[in-house]
């Protein structure tokens, strides 16, 4: 009964193809910027805020191409493919931000990166929880585990940037979130279900995967150790470091799952 009202109304989001969804995300997002220009320019010795400007593209195409491809899988791979694309969109949201008040200032406040992280690194997370969803092996407490693990990690860290915790305490308790998510993606039930049930390219994703969050996300709080507690590393080579982390750890991740999902997808429509 529902349907048959549903398809009689003429206006509904899924009256819209996916391409013409796809366009408009890709023209919303080409706009967002210019509202932002300042009298400020980008001087061509700034090597710090053209590397934001070229993650910030970076992030931008990679959100289209995430989507695009959304056409070429088979629809339980359809949502690994979206997530790629919002960790990417937001993230390019942030970086149009972070290169603006880089060319403006000089500076780029560590919060602007944490509100990305908040947002961004639970849905990387949950990324892990889908590979696994979509080869019929998941359970809710990896998809919880994997969570919390990512806002222990994050919000200690938050707080003792921000100066409502002492900084060497933050770190340990973030510290100790991250560990408890590579043990997870390793040791635990997650990594078990992986090793035990996934083909070869979903094996070789979900590794791949897991060798980010190990190597990739490292830089971060290396960053927070020379920044912070040693005071050794400049501001333009923390934001340097981390735009490059960035684009391992977002875009190169999300191409990782690209290949698992395109590379299953042509086995299940063979
Ligand atoms: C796309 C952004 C990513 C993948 C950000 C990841 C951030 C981290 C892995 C941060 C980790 C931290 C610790 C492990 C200890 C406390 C300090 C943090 C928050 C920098």
């Amino acid at each position: 009964m529902m349907n048959s009202i549903d398809n009689k109304t003429n206006f509904s989001l899924r009256s819209i193809s996916l391409k013409t969804k796809i366009i408009w995300t890709a023209f919303i997002m080409f706009m967002m910027p210019t509202s932002a220009y300042a009298a400020d320019m980008l001087a061509p010795d700034d090597f710090v805020g053209i590397s934001f400007w070229l993650i910030s593209m970076a992030l931008m195409a990679s959100t289209v191409f995430f989507l695009w491809e959304t056409q070429s899988v088979t629809a339980k791979w359809k949502t690994s493919l979206v997530v790629s694309a919002l960790v990417t969109f937001i993230a390019a949201v942030h970086y149009f931000y972070m290169r603006d008040v880089w060319v403006a200032t000089q500076t780029s406040p560590t919060v602007y990166r944490y509100i990305d992280w908040l947002l961004t690194v639970p849905l990387l997370m949950i990324e892990f929880y889908l590979i696994l969803r979509a080869i019929g092996v998941a359970s809710a407490g990896i998809f919880w585990r994997l969570l919390i693990g990512t806002l222990v990690m994050l919000v200690p860290g938050y707080l003792a940037e921000a100066g409502y915790m002492n900084i060497t305490i933050g770190f340990v308790i973030g510290m100790l979130g991250w560990f408890y998510i590579l043990w997870e993606i390793f040791k635990g039930e997650a990594g078990k279900a992986a090793e035990a049930n996934a083909s070869p390219a979903v094996k070789y994703a979900y590794n791949a995967m897991r060798w980010i969050v190990t190597v990739g996300w490292a830089i971060y709080p290396i960053g927070y150790v020379a920044g912070y507690m040693l005071s050794v590393a400049s501001p333009e080579a923390l934001n340097i470091v981390y735009n490059l982390a960035d684009l391992v750890n977002k875009v190169a991740f999300g191409l990782l799952i690209w290949y698992a999902a395109t590379s299953e997808s042509q086995k299940d429509t063979a």
